[in-house]
């Protein structure tokens, strides 16, 4: 067997080429005459999947036989994007595959342009951890990503009378080629059941054994991840349900037929959808399904791997010397009592035992400080799903609230504050509680979200734990928001330098003192410029919209959310509209003409957020049929925001904003890609743009607004708040209730929530001073030179936002990882 496999796939442009016709003819069941641009994505796809598998099981054996520490990365969500442009220059095989297809009459991008992208995430939790598995396999660091197989990913936003309307996003219609079925690989998931308890006739002591319920089998799916420059290739393994044998005689032996069939179909169900809300799940018992048949398929995997490894005196005590397992959010912390209903029902291993070698092995990340969007479960719906791990958190939180009470005896505030359990009717169980407790390291995702994780979110418990809580700033990866979505950017940072600035962004830094050399300036206009015209292409192609050429493009593109203030963008635009309105058509000229760009999808239950959608499109017919805006003013909604569309807007913008209210959102992600591809920040001091200012320098962003301790203060003082509002924004106001936007009906509620005792976001706050930081960004704009300047300066100091810093900090200080690079044979 192991002559007739194969040695590596030759990947010169005649292998690549017949390997080409022989997936279209055999795996396709195609012939020769009948090819078309699909047809082609498909073979591409499998030739290159062809590539990928042969280093993705050598290095997985690899692994295996090095035995060293492991990182799994679960997640609910990977925002995964197209695959088959990333693969090809991950492996080297750009230029070979563009050539190949050229002679056969194809352009490469094309078809790469003809993936169905999968989106099984919402914004940047899901987008972050896409990243990290670029970067982990990039690094070669032995880690797996875990999460599940959704049928229907994020759903496709159209809009309809200038309304966000929601379609199912099916993406598996024609297939995944970058995926592989292992029907070998299954485990079965309990669900609902009994807790039954016996005597151990060894130790004497009271033993627990879940049973009963239901059972749901879950059937992995692997797609291999490869890294940028290196042989290693990870695994990203999902999860999709299917229904077990167990169920057929259940339902069998009861007689009923149709219900066995209708309990058969609940079971697909519950991999069937992406919860498309990121800031509140409304208690919803089909979502705890899907963390606990994910986390309880995971952990099963986990172990026998870890098992199957034997090795002198290891036991199960030894797992976190073998294994860390990093949280991504709460959303997989049921992982926390499932690994101990493992270690205790199964394994039999004593209290304490397991409850170390569980905290040891957990890591968790929080995302978010917003109220709304920390989970909490409802204790009577967690006791009829999950019977035995009801009973395992009140233990922990029995026990842990001894050591509370140690800490601060008598202080039942302190219990009450700090419990896993939310004495409400319902109880509910704080998700977040229990992650910090069963986890030796928290972290936080920017300095300020950190310090805010400290001090607001959980203060009791960093003063219990000290040191527990850590900071690690989120990154993006180069390869996809630089290399990929930016070729024009890429060639004139690898003529100068050469290829080696992806996997060091901090090579760029060298361009800096060459920031204001004609020739580096041309260069940089020339590939903004082609940037611009290749969205202002797509936008004429698909919306039917004529761009602008020379305009600042300005844009804000991320979910629709009031905290992200997308509301406050569109009163600015109003504001800039009413100046043009209202000049003469000679000081009209001096204007700095502006395209404004949006895009984001609103939770299709958040009618707020629904609104603005529907004030931006208003606004934007409005302004892009009034003559007086021609050649000053544009604006554009783009529907259905996803990777692909981020790939080509980001690199073609000239300012980006980033303009939460100060303190809510965690990190952002989309600020660090816009500034990587030239573009800079108006933005509040929140998240990483504090921090992404202090790397490019204050000079170069764009900063307006209260800051957090200022947000806290204020709101502490709503109701004394004056009533009088910016005379600019009560102009803007007047406007829209006029009706020009269409009906006033339609933004009533919006208008209400900005009134200044109701203003929570600090949308009126804060109006004035973004208004002189959008005056003060046209007027760096007028200076061409120094623009460029302040662009290639900022770009090229983006090194620590990079994903790989972010995942060499975390492998240092939370997983005690190394990397593990497999040289091939040859
Ligand atoms: C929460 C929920 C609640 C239940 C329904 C489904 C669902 C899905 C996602 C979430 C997570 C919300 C938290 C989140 O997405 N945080 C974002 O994380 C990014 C990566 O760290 C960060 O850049 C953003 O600032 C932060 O908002």
């Amino acid at each position: 067997l192991w002559k007739l496999s194969s040695s590596y796939l030759p990947s010169d442009v005649p292998s690549i080429q017949r390997s080409l016709v022989k997936h279209v003819e055999y795996t396709l069941a195609r012939r020769r005459y009948k090819f078309d641009r699909n047809s082609f994505y498909q073979a591409t796809a499998h030739s290159i999947r062809d590539r990928l598998i042969e280093r993705w099981t050598d290095t997985q054996q690899f692994y295996a036989s090095r035995d060293g520490k492991r990182m799994y990365y679960l997640s609910l969500e990977f925002l995964v994007g197209r695959s088959l442009g990333n693969a090809v220059s991950n492996l080297g095989l750009r230029g070979a595959y563009a050539d190949a297809l050229q002679q056969l009459g194809y352009d490469l991008e094309s078809i790469v342009a003809q993936e169905r992208e999968p989106a099984l995430g919402n914004g940047g939790l899901g987008r972050l951890a896409s990243c990290f598995m670029d970067t982990l396999a990039t690094l070669n660091y032995p880690a797996w990503g875990y999460g599940l197989r959704y049928k229907y990913g994020m759903f496709e936003q159209r809009i309809v009378d200038g309304k966000q309307v929601e379609f199912p996003d099916y993406w598996l219609t024609h297939g995944n080629p970058w995926e592989v079925e292992r029907l070998d690989v299954k485990y079965l998931v309990r669900l609902y059941g009994q807790v039954n308890n016996y005597v151990d006739e060894r130790s004497g002591e009271t033993r627990y054994r879940w049973e009963g319920g239901e059972v749901v089998v879950a059937v992995a799916y692997d797609t291999p991840i490869p890294g940028y420059g290196t042989y290693n290739t990870n695994n990203m393994r999902l999860w999709s349900s299917k229904p077990s044998h167990e169920f057929d005689l259940a339902c069998f032996n009861a007689g009923n037929y149709y219900g066995a069939v209708e309990a058969k179909e609940r079971c697909e169900s519950i991999t069937s959808v992406l919860y498309p809300s990121d800031d509140n799940d409304a208690g919803k018992a089909l979502r705890l399904k899907q963390q606990f048949f994910f986390v309880s398929a995971t952990l099963q995997d986990v172990l026998r791997r870890y098992k199957k490894r034997v090795a002198p005196g290891r036991t199960l005590k030894h797992l976190p010397e073998k294994v860390a397992i990093q949280l991504n959010d709460t959303h997989p912390s049921i992982s926390i009592p499932e690994l101990m209903r493992l270690l205790l029902d199964d394994e039999l291993l004593p209290w304490d035992d397991a409850w170390d070698i569980a905290r040891m092995t957990f890591g968790y990340t929080n995302h978010t400080i917003l109220p709304e969007a920390l989970e909490k479960w409802p204790v009577p719906m967690l006791t009829e799903l999950l019977p035995r791990h009801m009973q395992i958190i009140y233990e922990i939180n029995h026990r842990f609230l001894q050591e509370v009470d140690a800490m601060w005896p008598g202080d039942t505030q302190k219990l009450a504050a700090m419990s896993i359990i939310e004495e409400s009717t319902p109880k509910m169980v704080r998700m977040a509680h229990l992650a910090v407790v069963g986890s030796h390291v928290v972290n936080g995702v920017a300095e300020i979200h950190t310090a805010l994780v400290k001090t607001r979110l959980f203060p009791e418990f960093n003063e219990m734990y000290p040191g527990r809580i850590k900071n690690v700033t989120n990154g993006v990866t180069p390869r996809r928001w630089i290399l990929q979505a930016n070729p024009a950017m890429s060639s004139i940072f690898t003529s100068i330098l050469g290829p080696g600035w992806v996997n060091d962004l901090r090579r760029l830094e060298t361009l800096k003192p060459l920031a204001r050399e004609p020739s580096l300036q041309r260069q940089w206009t020339h590939a903004k410029r082609f940037n611009k015209e290749r969205l202002a292409a797509w936008i004429k192609a698909n919306m039917n919209v004529d761009l602008m050429p020379n305009a600042v493009y300005d844009m804000q593109v991320k979910r629709i959310h009031e905290y992200k203030r997308q509301m406050l963008n569109i009163l600015g635009i109003i504001h800039r509209y009413a100046t043009i309105a209202s000049a003469s058509a000679e000081q009209r000229k001096s204007i700095q003409p502006r395209v404004c760009i949006l895009a984001g999808k609103a939770a299709p239950g958040y009618e707020i957020a629904k609104k603005i959608i529907q004030l931006a499109c208003g606004v934007a017919k409005v302004i892009n049929n009034d003559v007086r805006c021609a050649g000053r003013l544009q604006v554009v909604f783009i529907p259905n925001f996803n990777v692909s569309l981020a790939e080509l807007i980001i690199p073609a913008s000239d300012v980006s904003q980033h303009i939460s209210t100060a303190g809510m959102e965690a990190s952002g992600t989309g600020n660090m890609k816009f500034v990587m591809n030239g573009g800079l920040i108006i933005g509040t001091l929140d998240g990483a743009n504090v921090e992404i200012a202090r790397a490019v320098g204050e000079d170069d962003v764009f900063v307006f607004g209260a800051t957090a301790d200022e947000v806290a203060a204020l709101r502490s003082s709503m109701h004394k708040r004056e009533p009088r509002i910016d005379e600019r924004l009560a102009r803007v106001f007047r406007m829209i209730r006029s009706g020009v936007f269409g009906s006033a009906d339609n933004y009533e509620r919006l208008l209400d929530g900005l009134t200044p005792s109701k203003d929570f976001y600090l949308l009126c706050h804060d109006f004035p001073s973004y208004l002189d930081a959008m005056d003060a960004a046209d007027a760096a704009y007028r200076d061409k030179d120094e623009w460029t300047a302040k662009c290639i300066k900022a770009a090229c100091s983006m090194w620590a936002f990079s994903s790989d810093r972010t995942i060499r900090e975390y492998a240092r200080d939370v997983w005690g990882m190394e990397p593990q690079p497999f040289n091939p044979p040859h």
